[in-house]
This record gives C-alpha cells, structure tokens and sequence, in this order.
C-alpha cells in the first residue's frame, strides 16, 4: 500500500475509534471514507447496533453489502456523528469538498451531524482553499444562468464531465467545476455562492467540520475545531 493509502486508512480507523453503539453514522463518500465504511461494517459484524445515514448511492451499495443498517436521511433528525473525506482543508477547517460529486447529500449529512469528522491524507492540508476548484451542483435548467453568475464573480467554468458525456450527480444535476483561485476569504464566497439561484450546493464547508483527522506519516494529526 502506498504511503498516500496508509495515510488515508490511518486516518479513517483513528476515526472509527469515536463511534459507540447505537448510534446513528453518517457515512461520507471517497477513498479515504471507503476504509471507514469498512470499517464500521466490522463494528457490525462485531455485534455492535448501529444505523447509517449514506452520502451517496455508492455508499449506500458498498453499506449494505457490508450488513450496515441504512436509514433515508428524511427518517434522521439528527446524526450522532459523521465520518467523511474532503479535497482540501485549511487551518480554519474550512473544507473544500465535491470531488467524487457527492457534495449535496454530503452537506446535507454533515448539517445533521452533531460532530462532523472529516479523514484525511497530507496531501489535503494547504494553506489558502482554492487550488482544488469548488465544485457547484446545479439544476440543469439553470446551467447558463449560473455559469453567466459565476463567471461574474470571477470564476473559470468547466461542466464536469464523465466517459465524454456530461457528469450527473446521484440527484440528477450537473457540476460547475469554478476555479476562483486561491481563495482569501472562503466564507464570503460561500456566501456569494449560496445567493446564486440554481444552485443546489457548492463544495466550500464553512464551520461544517468539528475535527480533522489527517494522516501523516505512520501516524495521524487530529485538528478540532
Ligand atoms: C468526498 O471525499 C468528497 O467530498 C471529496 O471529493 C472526496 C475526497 O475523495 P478522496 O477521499 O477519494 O480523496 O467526501
């Protein structure tokens, strides 16, 4: 396993430690998430009672595979504590995530969750959020709309796309990849972004996490908010 692996799985397994019986798990989306799910199915298998909140069709499949309980988010008041990945995060917590084009169901599990873990390689730790571009889910028929809007406020689009056709997210939308640049001010953008009509989520995670735990090495380094 590669050292970026190992980090991911470190991470994930420091995570896992936080869950107790009964409770009720968000379960992120990604590579680093994958060894988390894992996981918790053996915290199953173990005898431990636990339910599960997916942030993707794919988490759902690979959950139930795994014998884990799923519960459909309308069913949740509340989540006891989510584990999921992200593309960047800074020193504030503040994330940039929607790479694997997760993100809605994702923001709307982390707002749930009473504490919102996020797993993580060194790779994913920088300074200023920005170099990953912020994935934006739209409705399709408000695609030129919201590009003309991005745009606007100084992006650089692209339509993600997937095997050459246009990329459609578990909800049926499409994705505005935004490239902003570094960013100096995550939260106001954030802001600016949830203004835009059309827009179903946008990857900034502003005071969304509650902790960060990153591996680093042959260890990991856990950040709290
Ligand atoms: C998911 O984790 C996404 O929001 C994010 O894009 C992804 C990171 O993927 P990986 O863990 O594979 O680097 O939650």
């Amino acid at each position: 396993m590669n050292w970026s692996e190992q980090e991911k799985k470190n991470s994930a397994l420091e995570a896992v430690k936080q869950i107790k019986d009964h409770q009720i798990i968000g379960l992120g989306t990604g590579s680093t998430a994958f060894y988390a799910i894992q996981a918790v199915g053996e915290l199953v298998k173990s005898g431990m009672s636990l339910q599960a909140v997916a942030t993707s069709v794919h988490t759902e499949n690979m959950a139930a595979e795994l014998g884990i309980k799923l519960l459909k988010p309308e069913e949740v008041k509340e989540i006891d504590l989510t584990i999921d990945g992200a593309d960047e995060f800074d020193s504030a917590l503040n994330l940039i995530k929607g790479g694997g084009g997760a993100l809605f169901r994702e923001k709307i599990v982390a707002s749930l969750s009473k504490k919102e873990i996020i797993i993580a390689d060194s790779s994913k730790m920088v300074e200023r959020l920005g170099k990953f571009k912020i994935p934006v889910e739209v409705v399709p028929f408000g695609l030129s709309y919201v590009t003309q809007q991005l745009k606007k406020a100084g992006a650089i689009c692209y339509l993600r796309e997937r095997n050459d056709k246009v990329f459609l997210t578990d909800n049926q939308n499409y994705i505005i990849d935004a490239d902003f640049g570094l960013l100096d001010d995550p939260a106001a953008l954030a802001e600016k972004l949830n203004q835009i009509e059309g827009v179903v989520a946008h990857g900034l995670f502003i005071h969304l996490a509650t902790q960060v735990i990153m591996g680093k090495g042959d260890h990991v380094v856990i950040y709290d908010g």
